[in-house]
C-alpha cells in the first residue's frame, strides 16, 4: 500500500479535499462510485501535491482503494449525507480490518452518527463523526474541522486534519470536540447559528433599505464600515459584496434573485434537537421559520393582496446616520444572543450524550475556515477560558457590556420596525430573551396557575417549600401534595 491516507466521494466537497491533503504531503488514495469522477480529478489535477511529496493515487475498484491504503486505514467517506453514507459503509466494512477508521465528513445528523459508531464498532471499527465547514473553498484552503469518535482514532487522524485546516495565529481550526457523535452535533449547531447570523444580517439590510432609505450600493458601504469594527466577520464582508455587486443588465443582484430562501435540513434539525433538550434557541429557531415564511409564497400573495398598505402609511421619520447606528448596535447584542444560545445548546447535547466538549475550543476552531468566522469568536474563547463551567456568555464582562451599551438602540430599532410593518423575528425573539432572562418575575406564575385551576398539575409557592393544589372547582382550599 502506498497511500497513508483515503478518501471516496469525488464530487465538489470531496474533490477538495482530497487536493487539500496531497498538497500537505500526504500520499491520498481516491475513488468514486462513478470512475469517471476520479479520472476528471486525476486529468485536471494528477500533479497536486508534487511540491510537498503529496500525491493523488486514482483507483477504480473499492477493493482496489482500500487495498491501496496503509494500515491500520483511514478512509474519508465524503458522499452525499444519508443514505448514501449507508450504501458506503455497507460496502466499505467487509473489506477493512479490525482497527481501521472510517471517517464521515458529510453534514450527517448525529444521531445517525451515534448509530453508525454503534455498528463499526461491532465489527472491530472505529468510526468518526466529522463536521466539515467552509464549502468548497474551505474544503480546499482550509476548513474548520470538528471531528468526534475515540481519542483513539483522533491520534491518527487528527494530525492530518490538522495540517489541512484552516490555521489562526498558527493554531488549527481542527479539534477533537468529542465522543461519538460530538463532531456532527458541534457542526449541526455551527449551521444553526450560521441560520441565525444571516436571518440577522438580512433584517438589517432590510431596516437600512425600508426605513433609512438607503440603496443596496449605500448599505455596502455601511456593511464594509462594520466590517472594521466589533461585527468583521466573513459573512459581514460578504453582505457588503453581495449588495455592490449588479447583474448584466446594471440592476442590483439582491433585487433580481426571488426572495424565498432554502434549507438543506440543518437549521431544522438544530431547532429539533432543541426541543428536545429544552435550550431556548429563539434565535436560530426565528431564523429557520423566517426562512419557511418566505418560501410559502401563496399565503404571501393572499396576505398581500388583503392587507396591502400604502408605503405613506408605514413611513416612520428616522435620523438616518443615527438609526444606523443603532442597527448596528441591535444587530450586535442580537448576534451575541444568537451565538450564546447556541453554546448552550452545544453544552446541553454534551451533557445529554455524556461527551466532554470544551466549549473555549469550539469557538477557537470557528475563529477561521467556517462560514460563521468572526473576530468576536476569540471572546468566546476567552470566557470559557477564564470560567469553563460558565452559566451563560451573555453575562460575561465583555459581552455583558456589550449588550448593556446597545440596550437601548436595540429597542428603538425593535420598535421602529413594529412602526413601519418591518418584520424582525430575529431582532425581536433576541430582545425579548435578554428581557425574559434579565425580568425579576415572569408571568408563568400565572401559567402555572392556570395549569393547576385545569390539570391539577401543581405548583411550588415563593414563601414555603413543597408542591401545592388548589381546589378550584370546590372550595377555593390550599393543599400540599
Ligand atoms: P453530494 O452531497 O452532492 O454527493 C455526491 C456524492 O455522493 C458523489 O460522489 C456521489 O457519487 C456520491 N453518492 C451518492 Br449521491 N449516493 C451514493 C451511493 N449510494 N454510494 C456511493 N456514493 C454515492 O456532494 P457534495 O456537495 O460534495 O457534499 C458531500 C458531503 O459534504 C455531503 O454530505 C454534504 O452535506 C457535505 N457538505 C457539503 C458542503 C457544501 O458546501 N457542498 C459543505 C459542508 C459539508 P456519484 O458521483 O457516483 O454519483
Amino acid at each position: 500500500p502506498s497511500a497513508t491516507i483515503g478518501l471516496t466521494g469525488l464530487a465538489v466537497m470531496g474533490r477538495n479535499l482530497a487536493r487539500n491533503i496531497a498538497r500537505h504531503g500526504h500520499a491520498i488514495a481516491v475513488h468514486n462510485r462513478t470512475t469517471a469522477r476520479t479520472t476528471s480529478l486525476l486529468e485536471e489535477h494528477g500533479d497536486e501535491g508534487a511540491d510537498s511529496g503529496g500525491r493523488l493515487i486514482g483507483t477504480e475498484s473499492l477493493e482496489e482503494f482500500v487495498a491501496a491504503i496503509e494500515k491500520p486505514r483511514v478512509v474519508l467517506v465524503m458522499v452525499k449525507a444519508g443514505e448514501g453514507t449507508d450504501a458506503v459503509i455497507d460496502d466499505l466494512v467487509p473489506l477493512l480490518e479490525e482497527g481501521d477508521i472510517v471517517v464521515d465528513c458529510g453534514n450527517a445528523h448525529f444521531t445517525d452518527t451515534i448509530r453508525r459508531t454503534e455498528q463499526l464498532e461491532a465489527h472491530g471499527l472505529h468510526f468518526v463523526g466529522t463536521g466539515v465547514s467552509g464549502g468548497e473553498e474551505g474544503a480546499l484552503n482550509g476548513p474548520s474541522i470538528m471531528v468526534g469518535g475515540s481519542d483513539r482514532a483522533y491520534e491518527r487522524l487528527g494530525p492530518i486534519m490538522e495540517s489541512i485546516a484552516a490555521h489562526v495565529d498558527g493554531e488549527p481550526c481542527c479539534a477533537h470536540v468529542g465522543e461519538g457523535g460530538a463532531g456532527h452535533f458541534v457542526k449541526m449547531v455551527h449551521n444553526g447559528i450560521e441560520y441565525a447570523d444571516m436571518q440577522l444580517i438580512a433584517e438589517s439590510y432590510d431596516l437600512l433599505r425600508s426605513v433609512a432609505g438607503l440603496e443596496p450600493a449605500a448599505i455596502a458601504d455601511v456593511f464594509e464600515e462594520w466590517n472594521k469594527g466589533e461585527l468583521e466577520s466573513f459573512l459581514i464582508q460578504m453582505t457588503a459584496d453581495v449588495l455592490r455587486h449588479t447583474d448584466a443588465g446594471g440592476h442590483p443582484f439582491v433585487d433580481v434573485v426571488q426572495d424565498a430562501a432554502e434549507q438543506k435540513g440543518t437549521g431544522r434539525w438544530t431547532v429539533q434537537s432543541a426541543l428536545d433538550l429544552g435550550v431556548p434557541i429563539t434565535g436560530i429557531a426565528e431564523a429557520t421559520f423566517a426562512r419557511s415564511l418566505s418560501g410559502h409564497t401563496a399565503q404571501r400573495a393572499a396576505a398581500r393582496t388583503m392587507f396591502s398598505t400604502s408605503p405613506d402609511e408605514q413611513r416612520v421619520e428616522v435620523d438616518r446616520d443615527t438609526f444606523v447606528d443603532q442597527v448596528r448596535a441591535a444587530l450586535y447584542a442580537s448576534k451575541v444572543v444568537a451565538y450564546a444560545q447556541g453554546f448552550d445548546q452545544v453544552a446541553a447535547g454534551a451533557e445529554e450524550h455524556g461527551w466532554d466538549v470544551d466549549l473555549g475550543q469550539v469557538a477557537k476552531i470557528w475563529r477561521d475556515g467556517c462560514i460563521i468566522r468572526a473576530r468576536f469568536l476569540g471572546r468566546i474563547t476567552e470566557a470559557y477560558t477564564d470560567e469553563p463551567d460558565l452559566t451563560t456568555l451573555l453575562t460575561t464582562p465583555f459581552f455583558a457590556e456589550a449588550v448593556q451599551d446597545g440596550v437601548d438602540a436595540w429597542r428603538e430599532v425593535v420598535a421602529t420596525a413594529a412602526r413601519a410593518g418591518v418584520p424582525v423575528p430575529a431582532f425581536g425573539s433576541s430582545l425579548s430573551y435578554f428581557d425574559g432572562l434579565r425580568r425579576e418575575r415572569l408571568p408563568a406564575a400565572l401559567i402555572q396557575a392556570l395549569r393547576d385551576n385545569f390539570g391539577a398539575h401543581t405548583y411550588q409557592r415563593v414563601d414555603r417549600p413543597g408542591t401545592f393544589h388548589t381546589a378550584w372547582a370546590g372550595d377555593l382550599s390550599e393543599s400540599e401534595q
